[in-house]
């Protein structure tokens, strides 16, 4: 059972858990990435999906159908990446590494934000937006040469076009990305999970494994998710502020 009440008692058993923990991994998503100002996909209001189907943007056979449609919709997101930077949320767990022996950041996220605040070991399960490679053979691409503005994919050496180095629905996640997060999952003492709304797999069953290895489940996150009830700890706020006072507790 969850404590789902975002007191000062439990961030404090938060920051003793650390202070003790071996190995510590971090599952994050869209939520932790909400106060750099980058939209998240499934709030009701400003999420990506309530504007666009995800059927249309994030398959292989959207793509297939309106590929000028999909290249212009991650090319004004990984334009708007170049405005934004890692809020507090993220400087934290970067920090965070200073005090566990081992630490893993896997993300769902696709934006960078971890690296650029300083994270070492990061997993992308679901890829990165400023990478490319070609539909048809998954020929990488030099990201020097794709250029922002273009309204058409440009096309690879071998006549396909280039798509976003992400993984869309019905694809399947970078293997060796997946079977590391998988293990540290089964391995680690300390799991937390912060900001996903915890219903895309198989990133969303992380939390259960670690739950079922023996790991301590800490989850942040203003709205319960289905995550919620297996977690142990529930630290409910946003993670721009939950994070920055765990990190207060463990340097004092
Ligand atoms: C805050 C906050 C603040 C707000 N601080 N928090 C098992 C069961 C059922 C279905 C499946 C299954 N296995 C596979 C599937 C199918 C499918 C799936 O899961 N579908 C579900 C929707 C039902 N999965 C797949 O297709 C995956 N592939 C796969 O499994 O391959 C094998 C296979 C293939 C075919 C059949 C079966 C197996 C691939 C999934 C790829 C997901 N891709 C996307 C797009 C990436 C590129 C892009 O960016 O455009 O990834 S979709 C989108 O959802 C994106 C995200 O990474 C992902 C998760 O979203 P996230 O991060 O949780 O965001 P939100 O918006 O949902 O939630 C935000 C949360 O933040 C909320 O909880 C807020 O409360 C919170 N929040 N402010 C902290 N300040």
């Amino acid at each position: 059972m969850s404590n789902s009440i975002n007191s000062h008692v439990f961030i404090e058993q938060t920051a003793e858990l650390l202070k003790s923990a071996k190995r510590v991994a971090i599952l994050t998503g869209a939520g932790v990435s909400k106060e750099s100002g980058i939209p998240t996909f499934r709030d009701a209001q400003t999420g990506l999906w309530a504007n666009y189907r995800p059927e249309d943007l994030a398959t292989p056979q959207g793509f297939l159908q309106n590929p000028d449609l999909v290249w212009q919709w991650y090319d004004s997101r990984r334009k708007k990446l170049l405005e934004v930077s890692p809020n507090a949320g993220h400087y934290a767990m970067a920090e965070l590494a200073q005090f566990v022996p081992e630490l893993t950041v896997i993300t769902q996220n696709v934006d960078g934000l971890h690296q650029q605040a300083g994270s070492k070991e990061v997993l992308e399960l679901h890829g990165s937006i400023t990478a490319f490679r070609c539909f048809a053979k998954g020929h990488p691409a030099n990201t020097d040469n794709i250029d922002f503005g273009l309204t058409s994919p440009p096309k690879c050496h071998c006549g396909s076009p280039y798509r976003p180095g992400v993984v869309w629905f019905g694809e399947s996640l970078p293997g060796d990305v997946l079977s590391k997060a998988q293990k540290l999952a089964q391995s680690a003492d300390v799991f937390i999970v912060a900001g996903t709304s915890g219903i895309v797999h198989p990133a969303a069953s992380l939390p259960f494994v670690a739950k079922e290895a023996g790991a301590t489940v800490i989850e942040i996150n203003p709205e319960p998710t289905p995550i919620t009830d297996t977690a142990d700890i529930f630290l409910q706020g946003p993670s721009g502020q939950i994070w920055p006072k765990i990190i207060g507790l463990l340097k004092s």
